[in-house]
């Protein structure tokens, strides 16, 4: 006889519990009439049950073959937990290791005291995941194949109580680096589901989370990244200040629905394509195309190229479905929509500009404004809203609006780059002549050492 598949849940939520889960493997691994042939992940996930106050779980799954049966196994699985200091306690309460003997060939054990498959499996996320993780075609005891009961599951407690948003929490991935990443991507596609895409630089606010937010309910997987891309930045000063903080970063987006995150260096996304200087060997920076000529590419030589560059490796790392962009960064849209173009996908979102309730366009940038700055940067808003007042008034041309809002800049002592009006749908480096029949206000403007920017439909189109 042929040996069997079987399917084991790994849990630990007392000491090491790192330690005790891959002792576990090696347990398993060296055991004879057993053979592994795929792990999971390991996924942080909050306790189920249980008594209050318990430490969160490290959650994992293995696949098996084996020439035992179901008891032998389950023999062997608890003289693991013994060796890695199990002492049986309170029913469900903290443990070094528990190993669940989910799914023994077609083995079905219906004892008091014994079951086989695992009774709650296909309750139970923190089972599921890992699962799904190594065996995404697996047919469950149920009859429901594996990622469809994990999408009912999520679906079930999205919509309940935000309470249960913290549980979720603990099922997702946050991975390292690009290659990763691709691999999970890859796995979801073949899976046939849809993939939303939000590239952001960390140190995430409203504005980033309202895009994870769109992207989670229009697509069954959201993808993040969170990489500070040295290609686009013109100051060194300003790459190294850039606010930080992936840990704080990713319990936001888990918290948010997002199945990944991934985050990456240079040479991650680049592997034996960059200089001993940390930058990108010559040749390599991709043209931005014409939408990157004027305003912030006049003032931000290089920014352009180095978005398009990282945001095309990207799109080819994840291959998004969809991949969501907050039009604050009005020009970085056009951009970004000509990268799509050039390969064919994804379809890009754009979403509206999260503000504060100043009006203040939210950027990781106002972290890192003084006090004194703080009052003053809604000036940028108001002087975009004085430009739609005028065109709402009927002022139809450029310079005039242009005027307006340089004269409500000065009014609070700005350090003003440019204030400008463009053709949204054709764009033009130089300001466009004559009667406009659409438009876009743009502005930049300094704050010590902070450089913020901000625009505004003036037509009401988005
Ligand atoms: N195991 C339990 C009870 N609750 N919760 C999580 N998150 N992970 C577990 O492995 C787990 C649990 C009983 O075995
Ligand atoms: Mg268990
Ligand atoms: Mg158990």
């Amino acid at each position: 006889m042929s040996d069997a598949r079987a399917w084991v849940g790994l849990g630990s939520n007392l000491g090491d519990r790192e330690r005790h889960l891959a002792g576990a493997l090696q347990r398993l691994e060296r055991a004879p009439g057993v053979r592994v042939l795929a792990r999971s992940s390991w996924y942080e996930t909050d306790p189920v049950g249980g008594p209050d106050g318990q430490p969160p779980y490290l959650n994992g799954a293995l696949s098996l073959e084996t020439r035992h049966g179901p008891r032998e196994l389950l023999r062997l699985l608890h003289a693991i937990e013994r060796a890695e200091g199990r002492r049986r306690g309170v029913r469900n309460g903290p443990r070094t290791l528990d190993l669940d003997l989910l799914i023994c060939g077609t083995t079905r054990v219906e004892g008091p005291a014994l079951r086989i498959p695992h009774p709650r499996m296909e309750e139970r996320l923190f089972v599921l995941v890992p699962l799904g993780e190594i065996d995404p075609g697996l047919v469950l005891p149920s009859g429901r194949g594996v990622l469809s009961r994990i999408d009912e599951l999520r679906a079930s407690q999205r919509g309940a109580a935000t309470a249960l948003r913290g549980r979720e929490s603990g099922l997702m991935e946050l991975l390292e680096d690009p290659a990763s990443a691709g691999q999970w991507c890859a796995r979801q596609r073949e899976a046939g589901r849809t993939l939303g895409f939000v590239p952001t630089m960390g140190a995430l606010h409203e504005g980033h989370l309202s895009l994870a937010r769109r992207s989670v309910a229009e697509n069954a997987r959201t993808c993040v990244s969170v990489f500070v891309n040295p290609l686009q930045f013109n100051e060194a000063a300003d790459f190294r200040g850039y606010p930080r903080d992936l840990d704080g970063d990713a319990a936001l987006l888990a918290a948010e629905g997002c199945t990944m995150v991934f985050t990456g260096t240079l040479e991650g996304f680049f592997p034996g394509e960059t200089t001993p200087e940390g930058g990108l060997r010559p040749g390599l920076l991709l043209d931005a195309g014409p939408c990157a000529r004027g305003l912030e590419g006049s003032f931000r030589p290089g920014h352009f190229e180095g978005v398009a560059t990282i945001v095309s490796r990207l799109f080819e790392v994840v291959r998004p479905d969809r991949a969501y962009f907050g039009a604050k960064d009005f020009q970085q849209c056009l951009v970004v929509e000509e990268v799509a173009r050039r390969l064919g996908f994804p379809e890009v979102v754009r979403c509206p500009t999260s503000r504060e309730p100043t009006g203040l366009a939210r950027s990781s940038r106002n972290l890192l404004l003084r006090e004194e700055d703080r009052e003053r940067a809604p000036a940028l808003h108001r002087a975009l809203w004085a430009a739609r007042a005028a065109w709402s008034s009927g002022v139809r041309e450029a310079a005039p609006l242009r005027e307006l809002m340089l004269g409500e800049l000065a009014r609070a002592d700005l350090e003003v780059e440019y204030a400008e009006v463009r053709q949204p749908s054709s764009w033009t480096a130089a300001e466009p002549e004559g009667r406009l029949s659409e438009a876009v206000a743009l502005v930049a403007a300094r704050l010590g050492r902070v450089r913020l920017i901000d625009n505004l439909r003036l037509d009401g189109g988005s």
